[in-house]
Parts: structure tokens; C-alpha cells; sequence
């Protein structure tokens, strides 16, 4: 089964475009981050990866922070008990009461139900990588691919990202063993994302060649 990563963005923008608070904008993002999980569902993927936030984001104002790791936080309480819920990242830069609360809710969540939402959190390519050396250095002959995929973030390949927002770029989340994810951005902020918005970013994905590499078959 394909598995697929969003990344949620826009949701100052349209705070600011509606005249509404950051809190009122980031609840929109929850009910979407919702309804995203079960478009996702729907069409086959056993996995939804959410890139959460990156290391830099923990710099924004504690109340931004707090606003953003509610948000996300609402997602799992909300459908715990319907899917498997995960999250990994560099978790040291997560301020601790949400880590907890999303063990918690990890704990409790519905490991059977064929599904996994997992949140990426304090994501940055050059943490993860420095991460995994420093708890291997000297205990290990040589770092290996498989050593890699075992401790990173993303243990998997991810299929396809999906960003919404209007930036065509990937920043620090891009999944460290994916060199092959293939990429939609479309312009829609994140609270404003139809179901018709994410059928045209799949058939998109999935009419595309995948190569990995090679010269197309004949
Ligand atoms: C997306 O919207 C940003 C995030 C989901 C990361 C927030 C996580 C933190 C821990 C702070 P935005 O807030 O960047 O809006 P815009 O793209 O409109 O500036
Ligand atoms: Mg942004």
C-alpha cells in the first residue's frame, strides 16, 4: 500500500485573508488535517504522515508554538480511537507536555485499525542524520543504509507529498530515505482544501513515471 506525506501550510495567511485569529485559522487546519486523513484512507494509502514542524519553527513566539501544537494535538485526540496513531522527530525540541500527551494518545490508539497517522515533528534533515551517528559513534563497525532507515524519522519510503500553500519547496521536510517521493505543491492554503483540491494533486501523482533511477521501460 502507497503511503503519503502532507504538509500543512498557510494558516497565517489565512488568518490574515479572514479576519480571523491564528487559533480560529490552526482549528480550521484540524478539521482539515481530519478530513485529508480520510481522503487518504479512502483511496488505499495505509499511511498519512503529517510534516508537523520543523526544528526552526520551535523559534516562533511560544504563543505561535503553543497555537500550532495544540492544533495538531486536537487531530489525535479527536481520531485516536478510529486509526493507529505515531509521531517521531526531533522530539528534545518539543516542548515536553505535548510529547506527553501524544504517548498518551500513541498508547491508546487504535493499533488494529489499518490505518496510521503519523506526525513528524522538529524535522531538519542535518539533526536527524548527526542524531543517528552520535547514538551509533564507536558502537557500530560502519554506518549502514539499513542502520539509517531503522533510526530515521521516516522509516519507510514515502510515495507522495502533497504541500499546500503556495511555496515549491520542501524546506527541512523532506523524508531522509525517500529519494524517490514524488512532489505536488498547489497554491491552496492549507484551511481551504477540497476533496476536489487533493483528487486533482493524485491523479497528478499517481499519472506520473516512477523512475527511481532508471531509463523508462520500453
Ligand atoms: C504552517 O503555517 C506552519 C506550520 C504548520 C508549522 C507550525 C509549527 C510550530 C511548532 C510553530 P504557517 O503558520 O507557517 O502560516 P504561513 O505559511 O501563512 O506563514
Ligand atoms: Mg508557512
Amino acid at each position: 500500500m502507497p503511503t503519503m506525506m502532507l504538509l500543512p501550510d498557510g494558516m497565517r495567511r489565512w488568518s490574515q485573508k479572514q479576519g480571523v485569529s491564528l487559533e480560529e485559522s490552526y482549528a480550521a487546519m484540524t478539521d482539515k488535517i481530519l478530513e485529508f486523513a480520510d481522503w487518504t484512507r479512502d483511496e488505499g494509502f495505509s499511511t498519512l504522515y503529517v510534516a508537523c514542524s520543523s526544528i526552526a519553527n520551535y523559534n516562533r513566539s511560544p504563543r505561535a508554538v503553543a497555537v500550532a501544537m495544540d492544533s495538531f494535538t486536537e487531530v489525535v485526540r479527536r481520531c485516536h480511537h478510529r486509526l493507529n496513531f505515531e509521531f517521531s522527530g526531533t522530539l528534545a525540541v518539543v516542548p515536553e507536555r505535548w510529547v506527553t500527551e501524544l504517548r498518551t494518545l500513541r498508547d491508546k490508539s487504535a493499533k488494529d485499525a489499518g490505518f496510521t497517522l503519523h506526525f513528524v515533528l522538529g524535522m531538519s534533515l542535518t539533526r536527524e542524520v548527526i542524531d543517528i551517528f552520535n547514538r551509533f559513534n564507536g558502537k557500530v563497525p560502519v554506518m549502514t543504509e539499513e542502520l539509517l532507515a531503522e533510526n530515521a524519522y521516516i522509516r519507510e519510503p514515502v510515495d507522495y507529498m502533497i504541500r499546500p500553500g503556495g511555496h515549491a519547496r520542501v524546506s527541512s521536510f523532506f523524508p531522509l530515505m525517500s529519494p524517490f517521493a514524488e512532489i505536488f505543491f498547489c497554491d491552496v492554503l492549507m484551511p481551504d482544501m477540497t476533496r476536489a483540491d487533493f483528487d486533482v494533486a493524485l491523479s497528478d501523482l499517481q499519472g506520473r513515471e516512477r523512475r527511481f533511477g532508471l531509463y523508462p521501460t520500453a
